[in-house]
């Protein structure tokens, strides 16, 4: 960290400053705010607040960095990619380790988290190094026709905290492949991760404003951000509130925006009862359900409910709620309150509207915050109640019973987020009729919501609510980058 804090609180172990053109900006005029340990409580760092002069220097530096980066050539910022990749990998563990202990997920999941980042650095690495021009055929014979991708130039990129190592890495590593030079407002409440990301990228050699950080709150420095003239394109992660007053923000310019995900899972009869209650397990209690991609919603055919619910109920006594540190813990905390409240609220509104709570469903009572959450199974969710409508974001596996295909695909279709989807069959030919006609961008068959390889696209289905295109491998690649066409006399003889 660039800055110790000393005295009083001796106990925290960093300050996370503003950063702009490599240099750490730390006058102690600048107002800060205290990160806290969703776990126990405790000041695990502070987060300076970035002002609007911070992010018109920021702007300024990254709008000077440009040519360099562009300069560069893709195959020597593959270079720095990979290299971006090694540092990471051999810090993996301080940096799971303090991801944890901000973010609230288990020190197993943290780990997997930045071994996934790892990757996404180098798979952008080696994406970059073989990107090629693209020669088109002229009508006029004596003109060449040139396509060829180039930076936007300035890029905003605004991260969430649910994932503070792999969602930046997303737009950081295909941003800075393809020539960008970054703004960034990362999470307020992990900006420790976003610091270890930032130093791992200006130790590996990138010229010193290819990653500027404004840390703060989305409300004053995000919105300060994306609203400036001086930006050239968004990528934004968050819920699909703030994408959208994003997107108005930065209206006209390119944008990547991942909103969130009401994710249907549909359970036909004819799988496994068992088994497919283990695949639930991670889609809907992985990272305590904070997860754009969790399976928010499972639809099961009506002959399987009962036995279905039984088996999810079963799976969730496994779960050891506890210290994201303890080797034991398999599900931490909720990340921060506002979360832990709507997820009471759609209990509540769920079970006035006859839903039944089968398990779970309250605070955990004896640890050190409020934030512990039963993992939780319902039975009886309708569309006419909150959760069926809007991203719950916590560890609730919500069951609804549907009597044909027909029907799980309506249910399934019927809410704004088409994120991701799931069909759990042993049929392949069925699922596939079934996944064809469901609106979400991804849908896997055999599989539920929530797995996703993170080099295929990632995105919501147009015409909903849950964003503008596509992350994963090349598709972040296309989306930071803009084409290029140049048409010459085509050199004669
Ligand atoms: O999101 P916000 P929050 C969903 C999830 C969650 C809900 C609210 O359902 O319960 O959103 O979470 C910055 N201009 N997802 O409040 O507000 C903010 O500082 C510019 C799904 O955390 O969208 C943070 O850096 N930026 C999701 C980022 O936006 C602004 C991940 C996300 O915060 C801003 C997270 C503004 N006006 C939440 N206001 C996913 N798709 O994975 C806030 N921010």
């Amino acid at each position: 960290m660039t800055a110790q804090v000393t005295g009083e609180e001796a106990h925290v172990t960093s300050y996370v400053p503003v950063t702009v053109g490599g240099t750490a900006l730390v006058e102690d005029d600048r107002a800060s705010m205290e990160v806290r340990s969703p776990a126990t409580g405790e000041l695990v760092a502070r987060c300076a607040v970035a002002e609007e002069r911070d992010v018109d220097a920021a702007i300024a530096a990254a709008q000077g960095e440009v040519a360099t980066l562009t300069g560069m050539g893709p195959r020597q910022r593959g270079k720095l990619l990979f290299a971006v990749a090694d540092r990471l990998e051999a810090e993996a563990e301080p940096i799971a380790s303090d991801l944890s202990a901000e973010q609230g997920k288990p020190l197993t999941e943290a780990r997997g988290e930045v071994a996934v980042a790892v990757e996404m650095w180098r798979d952008a690495a080696e994406l970059v190094r073989h990107l090629t021009d693209e020669l088109l055929p002229s009508d006029v014979p004596d003109r060449e026709i040139r396509v060829s991708r180039r930076p936007h130039g300035v890029l905003a990129v605004i991260t969430p905290w649910n994932f503070p190592a792999t969602i930046p890495t997303e737009y950081l590593a295909a941003g800075l492949a393809a020539g960008n030079a970054i703004v960034w407002k990362p999470s307020e409440l992990t900006p420790v991760t976003a610091e270890h990301l930032r130093r791992c990228i200006a130790e590996a050699g990138f010229p010193p404003a290819s990653v500027n950080v404004v840390p703060g709150p989305g409300g004053s420095v995000g919105a300060t951000l994306t609203s400036h003239p001086g930006i050239d394109a968004v990528g934004f992660t968050g819920s699909p509130q703030t994408g959208h007053a994003v997107a108005r923000a930065a209206a006209g310019r390119p944008q990547l925006l991942e909103l969130g995900g009401n994710n249907a899972t549909i359970v036909l009869e004819d799988v496994d009862v068992e088994a497919a209650a283990e695949q639930l397990h991670p889609a809907c209690f992985a990272n305590a359900g904070q997860i754009c991609s969790s399976t928010e919603r499972i639809i099961v055919r009506r002959e399987l409910h009962d036995d279905l619910v039984d088996a999810l109920a079963a799976v969730t006594d496994r779960i050891r709620l506890g210290a994201p540190d303890d080797p034991e813990t398999t599900m931490g905390p909720l990340n921060n309150r506002p979360t832990l409240e709507k997820v009471e609220r759609h209990l509540a509104d769920a079970t006035d509207h006859g839903a039944r709570i089968v398990t779970g469903g309250r605070r955990a009572e004896g640890f050190p915050t409020e934030l512990y959450f039963e993992p939780t199974v319902v039975t009886g969710l309708t569309p006419q109640m909150l959760a069926f409508r809007e991203e719950t974001f916590g560890p609730v596996a919500f069951v609804t019973a549907c009597d044909d295909d027909e029907q799980a695909v309506e249910l399934a279709n019927d809410h704004d987020l088409g994120l991701i989807s799931g069909v759990m069959t042993d049929d392949p030919q069925r699922g596939r009729r079934l996944a064809e006609r469901i609106e979400a961008g991804i849908v896997n068959v055999g599989d539920p919501a929530t797995v996703w390889q993170p080099h295929t696209p990632f995105g919501g289905a147009s015409g909903r609510r849950s964003g503008v295109g596509r992350l994963g491998g090349r598709y972040t690649i296309e989306a930071l980058t803009q084409l290029r066409t140049i048409v010459t006399p085509r050199p004669s003889g």
